[in-house]
This record gives C-alpha cells, sequence and structure tokens, in this order.
C-alpha cells in the first residue's frame, strides 16, 4: 500500500489522452485522486472476486493498472493459464457502471505474463451466451492454435473449455482478443496483453513496467450496455476500461526507467499517446524489439489499430 508521503515523494506520471473527452489533464491540476482499492469493484454485483497478485516466478513484474496478471503453475512442463470468458460489470468511473464482456471478471482481460521458451498451455472456458475462441494476436503460434473460429478450430460453445497450447519464440508485447463475432465481442471488451519476457536480463533494465489497452466504447446516455454496431461516432474513451477519474495513475520513483507497453484494439482509430513533462522513446511494438539506433527521441507515440507500441523513459540513458 502506498502511503500519502510516498505518493508525495514519488515522481506521479500521468498520460493525457483519456478521459469522456479525451482531454489530457496534468496530475497536478486535477483534483485529488480519489484511488479505488484493488478488488473493490469485486462488491458490485455480478462481478466475481478474482486473486490480484501477479504471476508466479520471477515474471510478474508487468503492473496492469486498474488490473492485474494471470496467475498460473506449472503443469507437466507447462506453464498454465485458466481463462473465464463471461459478461463483466465495470465501473469506468465513479457512478458509470458498464455491462461489459470480459475475462476472469475483468475487462480488459488479466495480462497473461510468460517468458520466451516457456510451453504454455491456456484453458480457455466460455461462460458467455455465444461461442467464442481466443486469438494471441502477435504471437507466433501453431496454426491450429491461432484461435480463428471456423478456420482454424470449431468455435468453443457456451459452457465448454477448449485447450490451446504453443511454445513461445519470441519476446514483446502482445494481445490477446476473441476471433468469433468480433465486433460485437470486442466492442463489449474482449481483450487483454500477452507479455513475453526476453530470457535474459534487459538492457537498459526497466525499473517500473506499465501496460494499458486503450478502447473506444459507445454507452447511449442513460443505458449501461455498450452498442456494438456503432464504428465511429464514440463516446468513452478509456485506458484499461477506466475513464478519468477512474484511472489509477502510474507511480514512480525519480531516476527509475519506466516503460509503458500500450495496445490498441479499438474499432477504427489510431491514438497518439502523450506524456507531458517527460521524452520517451519508442522500443518496441507488437513485432519485436526496435533496435537502439532507429529509436527516436518523442514526446507522442501513435498507436494504430491492432498494434502494441513500448515506450521507455528515464534511467541512465541520457536523452531520453
Ligand atoms: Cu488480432
Amino acid at each position: 500500500m502506498i502511503t500519502r508521503r510516498q505518493m508525495l515523494k514519488a515522481t506521479t506520471m500521468m498520460l493525457g489522452g483519456a478521459g469522456l473527452l479525451g482531454a489530457a489533464r496534468r496530475i497536478g491540476a486535477a483534483p485529488p485522486m480519489k484511488r479505488m482499492a484493488p478488488g473493490a469493484h469485486g462488491a458490485m454485483p455480478g462481478m466475481a472476486e478474482h486473486a490480484t497478485t501477479t504471476a508466479g516466478g520471477s515474471h510478474g513484474r508487468v503492473v496492469t493498472p486498474d488490473g492485474s496478471s494471470l496467475p498460473w503453475k506449472w503443469e507437466g512442463g507447462f506453464k498454465t493459464f485458466h481463462l473465464v470468458a463471461e459478461p463483466v460489470k465495470r465501473e469506468f468511473a465513479p457512478g458509470l457502471v458498464v455491462n461489459c464482456w470480459g475475462y476472469n471478471g475483468q475487462t480488459p482481460g488479466p495480462t497473461i505474463e510468460a517468458q520466451e521458451g516457456d510451453r504454455v498451455r491456456i484453458y480457455v472456458t466460455n461462460k458467455l451466451p455465444e461461442p467464442t475462441s481466443v486469438h494471441w494476436h502477435g504471437v507466433l503460434v501453431p496454426n491450429g492454435m491461432d484461435g480463428v473460429s471456423g478456420l482454424t478450430q470449431r468455435a468453443i460453445r457456451p459452457g465448454e473449455t477448449f485447450k490451446y497450447e504453443f511454445t513461445l519464440r519470441q519476446h514483446g508485447t502482445q494481445m490477446y482478443h476473441p476471433h468469433f463475432d468480433e465486433m460485437v465481442q470486442m466492442a463489449m471488451g474482449m481483450m487483454g496483453f500477452f507479455v513475453i519476457h526476453p530470457r535474459g536480463p534487459e538492457e537498459p533494465r526497466v525499473d517500473r513496467d506499465f501496460a494499458i489497452m486503450l478502447s473506444e466504447w459507445f454507452v447511449k446516455p442513460g443505458a449501461a450496455t455498450p452498442d456494438p454496431t456503432v464504428m465511429s461516432d464514440f463516446n468513452l474513451l478509456t485506458f484499461n476500461s477506466r475513464v478519468f477519474p477512474g484511472t489509477e495513475p502510474l507511480v514512480v520513483r525519480r531516476g527509475q526507467r519506466v516503460r509503458i507497453r500500450i495496445g490498441n484494439l479499438s474499432s477504427m482509430d489510431a491514438h497518439p499517446i502523450h506524456l507531458h513533462g517527460h521524452n520517451f522513446r519508442t522500443t518496441g511494438t507488437d513485432g519485436g524489439r526496435i533496435p537502439t539506433s532507429a529509436q527516436l527521441p518523442e514526446t507522442t507515440a501513435r498507436v494504430p489499430v491492432g498494434t502494441t507500441r513500448d515506450v521507455e523513459s528515464g534511467g541512465d540513458c541520457p536523452e531520453c
């Protein structure tokens, strides 16, 4: 738990771009942040309480603000995870509760963390009222594990569990999302990060590692369920399915090297994500790490649809 004193001593970074009107705000100008206790939303009706502990081993190191990493256990040489696709009630901001779909009680779903070289087994149980499947977006998998309903597998029907198994042959920031009735299921909030850590130590070392998923929604005023037929005229832009002032701040210490992994599985729009008071380099995409010589100093990263961008700032890097 972070005390108020630590909070004041720490450098507080906040990303512009999230909010009901997409307005960038400085933390100094914002009203006192009422921090939502982790798991507090678990008290809402219909929402299951899930473990907020990060993944086991030494790789539970990504912080998903307003979310968590998916716990795992070893099972016959496989790092084994269990995703449950299900309806979720999500409080986007105090008083704004939206009927979403997600995984394990969350939208976005919990972050899957593993390491290059791991053999992973992921059980997916469908508790939705319609079929689904999971596509590992950007992860290099055998065709039969690609999760495309009607093409590489039969869709997972309500009540069924499907087992995905593959070996991780890359590292970086990837994602997962359904590949059945995608327009509805993704518009309802079904997506998550799949972070694959490199085998060896990272250079330069990263002290704080955050993951933020961008989403667009249309929730008609007076309604509580998103309209998935809306394709461009959105009225809610979220970071990890939250809007300011419901968004958790990214709290770091002065001098730390900070990575923010940003994912975009919105319907249509690329999102420029801007940091106030810091510059950074874009160090990776869902295609992999960008060579140091190709990393430009920036203050805004454009995150196109269907991609991730890793940005890093601070630490020993003299220019960023
Ligand atoms: Cu995809």
